[in-house]
């Protein structure tokens, strides 16, 4: 896409540009922990231009469970304003593009699950909240069809 501006931290744009170079067969994995990565496109929601952020794969049946852990950081991550602001995405899960809608959960149960869900696909997940006095949010992605 044109108006795609590649995240400041080299590692993270790294990651997609193979992620996405390879047409989803390599770079799948967070570093050396041999678990797998998707990669969310949005706006961003003041410049409008492309975003695309890796983070971990946590599926709930066909949707996907998108965490704004940030390794625990004190702030949300700034992908967590974009997705408030539009909900719309394209999630890649290896070779796979999927048009989906975010939507951020905060009723209780609903949480409960997916956080779940999340520290089994990811256990580190626990750790960085122990770490933050933040609520580490959570949105689910459905499909858009
Ligand atoms: N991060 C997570 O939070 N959870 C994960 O599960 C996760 C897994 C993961 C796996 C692999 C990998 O390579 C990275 C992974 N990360 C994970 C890190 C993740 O990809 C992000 O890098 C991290 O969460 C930080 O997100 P961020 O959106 O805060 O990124 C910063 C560094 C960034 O890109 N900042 C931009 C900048 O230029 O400073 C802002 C870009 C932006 O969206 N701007 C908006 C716009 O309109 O364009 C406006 C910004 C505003 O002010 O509102």
């Amino acid at each position: 896409m044109s108006d795609y501006i590649p995240s400041p931290r080299e590692w993270v744009a790294d990651q997609v540009a193979l992620y996405e170079s390879s047409g989803g067969t390599e770079g799948l994995t967070l570093r050396d922990t041999g678990l797998p990565v998707i990669i969310v496109t949005n706006k961003g929601n003041k410049t409008g231009a492309t975003r695309k952020t890796p983070l971990m794969r946590v599926v709930d049946g066909k949707n996907y469970v998108l965490i704004a852990s940030m390794g625990g950081a004190p702030t949300h991550p700034v992908w967590y304003y974009n997705l408030k602001a539009n909900q719309d995405v394209l999630i890649q899960d290896q070779t796979q593009v999927i048009a989906m809608h975010v939507r951020e959960i905060t009723a209780h149960e609903e949480r409960e699950r997916l956080w779940e869900i999340a520290v089994q696909a990811y256990p580190p997940y626990a750790d960085y909240q122990n770490k933050t006095d933040r609520v580490i949010p959570i949105f689910l992605a459905e499909s858009a069809e």
